[in-house]
């Protein structure tokens, strides 16, 4: 039976969970296009969407929050934020944002030009769109590892080196503005990277002058995987390997709606100053003065407090752990999952859970379908709803190479009990899931069509 961490914290305080019925259930999806990001969520009862915003702040945060100095200009909260980048990260210059694509946002246009090439491990939905909406090339290149579900590999988000030569060899340097690193990586099941490999991805950059960006947003879960999986760093504190991680950067991006333990809010940190001055002046074009980047400065105390708790080796074995847990009993009732499981979601493996409907008819988006209505659970399609892609030459569609229903657990939000729950439905749906049909798209968007498409059954 699978082993459980116990919750290193007690509940203050609580929130309601909506019950609904398979009948309500029925109207509540075919009401939203059977789009699941179109359900409210007093539709939803165990609500796994993402892990991005929804966490639960501590009593340390929440007394920030009101001690925020709502300062235009150089509040407290801020040169407190400043200190937490400077010792987590060793940034000496850095802007809060107001999530992690506003950073993206920033970043990218003073950085990319049409035509460029941005590499990353596995850039997720919205790097790669900010990247395509200025006529950028956002290319992946994990290693292949990483896109087989069943390879147990301890990294599988590490970035392919020899594809990363090959491309700079290929496409010029020129045509390389930055390249970046997602950790832990996302789209292919929340998988950390080496610290080998970081620094690996480092000095090959470095000898080409390419600018090396972190994107940050699960930082702390890829920290304690390398301290647990890596030869070497068994001994180190979470602070001292995310100190040598970030020593290779020249920059990151984070969504502190992660790992920042809050419900808004995010960081772009730069070392270059020519750089930097154009990011803080872009800052103030588009998201908000240099000192609050478009947040609250209470948002700014509970980042700053979040971003430190975050780094507790107590809360991430319980963070990781509870991940692992649900993954466990999906394992033991044969249920196909990314494996390992990763940091902050167990991966339902759709072409393996329904191998009769074919990638045309999404099989991700119909499993997470399912699961709503079996339940009222609220997963996410990581698959072609969200990543294939039309080839401008052939006119042809290039699917995801992976299907995959993301179960992304909130931090400091859910229980055992929970997660008991959702695994017993998940079992459920397994064994009927020969009755699960395909879906067809009738509306989307030009770009990140996966919010806002409207679907029918097949
Ligand atoms: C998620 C959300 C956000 C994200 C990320 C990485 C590796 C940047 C960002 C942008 C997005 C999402 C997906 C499905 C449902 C809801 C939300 N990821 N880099 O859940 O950060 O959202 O703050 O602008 O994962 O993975 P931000």
């Amino acid at each position: 039976m699978a082993q459980y961490t116990f919750e290193p914290f007690k509940i203050k305080s609580v929130e309601a969970i909506p019950l609904t019925t398979r009948e309500e259930r029925e109207q509540w999806i075919a009401d939203a296009g059977y789009n699941i990001f179109r359900l409210p969520s007093r539709a939803v009862t165990i609500d796994f969407l993402t892990d991005s915003g929804t966490s639960a702040m501590s009593d340390h945060q929440w007394a920030g929050m009101l001690e925020g100095d709502e300062a235009y200009a150089g509040s407290h909260n801020y040169f407190h934020l400043q200190q937490v980048v400077r010792d987590l990260f060793g940034f000496e210059q850095f802007v809060p944002t107001h999530q992690g694509r506003g950073a993206e946002q920033v970043l990218f246009n003073v950085l990319v030009k049409p035509g460029n090439i941005v590499p990353n491990n596995t850039h997720f939905d919205t790097t790669r769109a900010n990247i395509e909406a200025i006529g950028g090339v956002a290319l992946d290149l994990v290693i292949p590892e990483g896109l087989d579900p069943t390879n147990r590999h301890p990294f599988k988000g590490n970035m392919h080196l020899a594809n990363l030569e090959q491309t700079i060899e290929r496409v010029g340097v020129e045509n390389i503005p930055l390249a970046m690193m997602t950790i832990t990586n996302n789209a292919v099941g929340g998988q950390p990277v080496s610290l080998a490999n970081i620094r690996a991805t480092k000095e090959l950059l470095a000898r080409y002058k390419i600018p090396f960006f972190i994107d940050a947003c699960r930082y702390a879960e890829n920290c304690y995987f390398i301290q647990q999986r890596e030869d070497g760093y068994r001994h180190k504190s979470i602070p001292e390997i995310a100190r040598e991680i970030f020593s290779y950067a020249d920059g990151f991006t984070m969504s502190a709606k992660k790992d920042g333990l809050v419900n808004i809010g995010g960081l772009l940190a730069a070392r270059d100053p020519g750089l930097f001055e154009k990011i803080q002046n872009r800052l103030i074009l588009t998201e908000g003065f240099i000192s609050y980047g478009g947040l609250a400065r209470r948002d700014l105390e509970a980042m700053a407090r979040g971003l430190l708790e975050a780094t507790d080796e107590k809360y991430l074995a319980y963070r990781i752990g509870q991940v692992r847990y649900l993954a466990e009993r999906l394992l033991e009732m044969g249920i196909p999952i990314v494996e390992p499981p990763g940091g902050h979601a167990v991966f339902l493996d759709a072409k393996r859970f329904l191998p009769h409907i074919p990638q045309s008819q999404f099989p991700a988006l119909a499993l997470t379908i399912a699961l709503y209505l079996e339940g009222g659970i609220r997963a996410v399609e990581i698959g072609s709803v969200m990543f294939a892609k039309q080839d401008p030459a052939t006119g042809e569609t290039r699917y995801a190479a992976l299907e995959l229903v993301r179960l992304a657990i909130p931090r400091r939000v859910y229980t055992q009990s929970h997660l008991d729950y959702v695994a017993e439905v998940i079992g459920e749906v397994y064994r009927q899931r020969e009755a699960i049909r395909g879906v067809k798209i009738v509306w989307e968007a030009p770009l990140l069509r996966h919010f806002t498409a409207k679907f029918e059954m097949v």
